[in-house]
């Protein structure tokens, strides 16, 4: 079949990309003039493991292509954005843009699927939209008789880093407006998923993806509200999570300087939304994660108050290890904090950007490298798990001040020598 995908951002593009590897003709769709003339170049505009291979080979074999207009397709793919602003109420305007446009270029026989995280009842919205827009067509759900096309709720849920790894492999779930209309998604998909496909209702696709991320994010929590606790009770929330999680049934999450990234700190608000009187839980999981980085910058400025005048490292400013995204990252945002609080005393080490990202403008914050700060920072606040930090050896941290949110480095003494070393060095 010929596919159409729209919106060609981090999911968008390389989902374009592996079914044009499948063999299918894709037009990839976008309402940025950049991205469609990067994308038509060959190029990619975003980082993901082996991406620009893969977007290099399928645009030079003619099989990807990049337009700002939707053209006619077999299969329709909407993967924009589903922002949602200071309120928390989710933003659904640009997938019903998207299938405005699409709605115009539908003929009878077409299969419409929706990617984007979307609030429950959103694939319902969007069929009535084409619907209205569309009264030549036999809308499914709302005819007796076959209807002319296919309308589906499909979420994608792979991992930032490993999306064309997970995109392939991860099971996926397909949700119909009607029974037949997975039925024809499902057929799509078989092209390029390797996992499982599993079909059902597009109301209980679309709450499937919400929880998978509002799990994680309570889960979170929970390590986060015991790291706190951990603090206050002088205890290493590191080795009591590890003794706990040797329990058979436990298995409790890594805490962290809080939870960035566009998912798992976005979704649950859609749940919370949908039903606010009844996810006290998730609520308030979504202010613990929030308010841990008010903790950590608050412990991290008692150490760095301690000792005046002495230079500090932040180790990352990525939401995540191993990945070179900035995007609501919590390590980000205290570092940033951290550079206005304490001028010409902060150094960040982040092995994923060669500048320093948005967030420090006006600050006199300097990017050095792990070798420089191992020499030239007396104080280490570790923000980021990269295996890069992870495998500094201990004797190179020996003697160093260190506050280690992401636990990477369980076998750093404490504290108390290396602070009293360091008061009578000055
Ligand atoms: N984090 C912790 N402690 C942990 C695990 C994660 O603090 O034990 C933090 C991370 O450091 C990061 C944040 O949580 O700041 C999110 O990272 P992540 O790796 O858990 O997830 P994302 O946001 O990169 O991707 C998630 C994935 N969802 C789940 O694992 C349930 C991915 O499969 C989804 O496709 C993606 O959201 C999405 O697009 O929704």
């Amino acid at each position: 079949p010929s596919v159409c995908v729209l919106g060609l951002g981090y999911i968008g593009l390389p989902t374009a990309a592996v079914i044009a590897r499948s063999g299918c003709k894709v037009l990839g769709v976008d309402v940025t003039d950049h991205v469609v003339d990067t994308i038509n170049s060959g190029k990619i505009h975003i980082e993901e493991v082996d991406l620009d291979g893969l977007v290099q080979g399928v645009v030079s074999r003619g099989t990807l292509r990049a337009s700002l207009m939707v053209e006619p397709a077999d299969v329709f793919v909407i993967a924009v954005p589903t922002p949602f602003g200071d309120d928390h109420v989710p933003d659904t305007s640009y997938v019903m843009e998207a299938a405005t446009n699409v709605a115009a270029a539908l003929k009878p026989g077409d299969c419409v699927i929706l990617e984007s995280t979307s609030p429950v009842g959103t694939t319902e919205k969007m069929r009535d939209l084409i619907a209205k827009l569309r009264p030549d067509l036999k809308i499914p759900g709302m005819t007796k008789d076959i209807p002319d096309i296919a309308i589906s709720y499909c979420p994608e849920r792979v991992l930032p880093g490993k999306i064309l790894e997970e995109l392939t492999n991860n099971d996926r779930c397909i949700g119909g407006i009607t029974p037949r209309c997975a039925r024809k998604a499902l057929g799509f998909y078989r092209r390029f998923v390797r996992g499982e496909c599993v079909t059902t209702s597009a109301r209980a696709a679309e709450m499937t993806k919400l929880v998978e991320n509002s799990y994680r994010d309570v889960n979170i929590a929970f390590a986060n509200e015991l790291s706190i606790v951990a603090d206050q009770m002088d205890l290493d929330v590191w080795e009591v999570i590890r003794l706990a999680n040797r329990h058979p049934r436990v298995n409790i999450l890594q805490p962290g300087p809080g939870v960035g990234g566009h998912c798992i700190a976005v979704d649950p608000w859609f749940i919370i939304h949908g039903a606010p009187e009844h996810t006290p839980l998730i609520r308030i999981a979504r202010e613990v994660n929030d308010g841990k980085v008010g903790h950590v910058l608050e412990q991290a400025s008692l150490m760095i108050d301690e000792l005046p005048g002495v230079q500090v490292a932040c180790f990352g400013l990525a939401f995540k290890a191993n990945i070179d995204d900035f995007r609501e990252s919590p390590a980000l945002k205290i570092a940033a904090k951290l550079a206005r609080r304490y001028p010409g005393r902060i150094n960040i080490v982040e092995p994923y950007a060669s500048e320093l990202p948005a967030g420090f403008e006006g600050t006199d914050t300097k990017l050095i490298d792990i070798d420089e700060a191992l020499e030239s920072c007396p104080v280490m606040i570790t923000l980021t798990d990269h295996d890069m930090f992870r495998s500094i050896p201990l004797d190179e941290r020996s003697g160093k001040v260190v506050y280690d949110t992401r636990g990477i480095w369980p076998d750093q003494p404490d504290n108390l020598q290396a602070v009293t070393d360091l008061r009578l060095a000055s």
